[in-house]
């Protein structure tokens, strides 16, 4: 429940939430999550947006800042108050891996000149997801990262982070903590910018020698967070996908996968 740095591990019974949402409400803090939903992933934004209603921060202030490269398809979803949708436009890439490793740019250079005018936290997810149980304020830190759910009761061998010493997002096999999943982090935006300004620079000089980390941005994320630790970190709770063989499996799924192991939409899977 706690890192050898203490910083608490977020799991269901940890934490009093009514306690915690009195503190951030006197705050009047706001929330920018941010998501992109390219090319046939729009499909994903319906079910995630309906969900996050009901589940996401429920009394506090949200902007949906959802990024893609069709502003028109974005879905129509009745929101309640003090949430909105901030439409942001942006280019698509061609390769599937450069549409998910340059979120790191994106969210580096709206967070620069715009998120940092507008929310105090940033928390940037995948979108082929759906929320099912509460995820609120108690997330909330300077900078937090999420357990990857195929490896929260691994040892750290086994950890797929990037072992070619010639990537920037190399880890040597001696260290590491966690390994953290791609689809889940946060913080202040000024903690976010930090974070995405370095993973993306890191993934640049990857590419200047034709190398590209083995799980991509979620490599460097790893990198990142074992040089820059986390404040809070949160358990699978936060990010669990129900086709995971696990020894154990947490009580409550807030966020999940949705299916798509289907052509229709990729065909790219994790070996575990
Ligand atoms: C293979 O054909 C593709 S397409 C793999 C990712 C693709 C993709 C990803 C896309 O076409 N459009 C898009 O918006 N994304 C965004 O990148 C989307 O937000 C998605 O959640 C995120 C990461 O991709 P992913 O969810 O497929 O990655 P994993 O399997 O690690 O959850
Ligand atoms: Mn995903």
């Amino acid at each position: 429940m706690m890192t050898p740095w203490f910083a608490p591990i977020i799991w269901e019974g940890t934490y009093n939430l009514k306690i915690l949402n009195e503190q951030f409400r006197l705050r009047n803090v706001s929330i920018g999550l941010t998501v992109f939903a390219i090319k046939k992933y729009m499909t994903f934004l319906k079910g995630f947006l309906q969900t996050a209603e009901r589940y996401f921060m429920t009394g506090h202030r949200v902007n949906y800042y959802i990024f893609t490269d069709r502003v028109e398809a974005i879905p129509k979803v009745k929101l309640r108050k003090g949430r909105k949708i901030v439409p942001l436009k942006i280019q698509n890439y061609l390769r599937w891996q450069d549409i998910s490793m340059r979120r790191m740019e994106t969210i580096r250079n709206f967070s620069q000149q715009q998120f940092i005018h507008e929310v105090e936290y940033l928390v940037c997810v995948d979108v082929d997801m759906i929320f099912r149980h509460p995820v609120g304020v108690e997330i909330l830190s300077e900078l937090f990262g999420t357990l990857h759910p195929a490896f929260y009761f691994a040892e750290r061998d086994i950890f797929t982070y990037e072992r070619r010493p010639d990537s920037q997002a190399y880890i040597p096999p001696e260290e590491g903590d966690f390994y953290y999943a791609g689809g889940f982090f946060g913080g202040t935006v000024a903690e976010v910018c930090k974070l995405t300004e370095m993973c993306h620079k890191a993934i640049m000089m990857d590419k200047e020698k034709n190398l590209e980390a083995v799980w991509h941005d979620e490599s460097h994320l790893n990198k990142y967070f074992l040089y820059h630790k986390p404040t809070k970190i949160l358990s699978p709770e936060y990010l669990w996908d129900d086709n995971i063989i696990s020894p154990k499996k947490p009580k409550i799924k807030r966020f999940l996968t949705v299916g798509k192991n289907h052509s229709a939409i990729r065909n790219k899977r994790r070996a575990v």
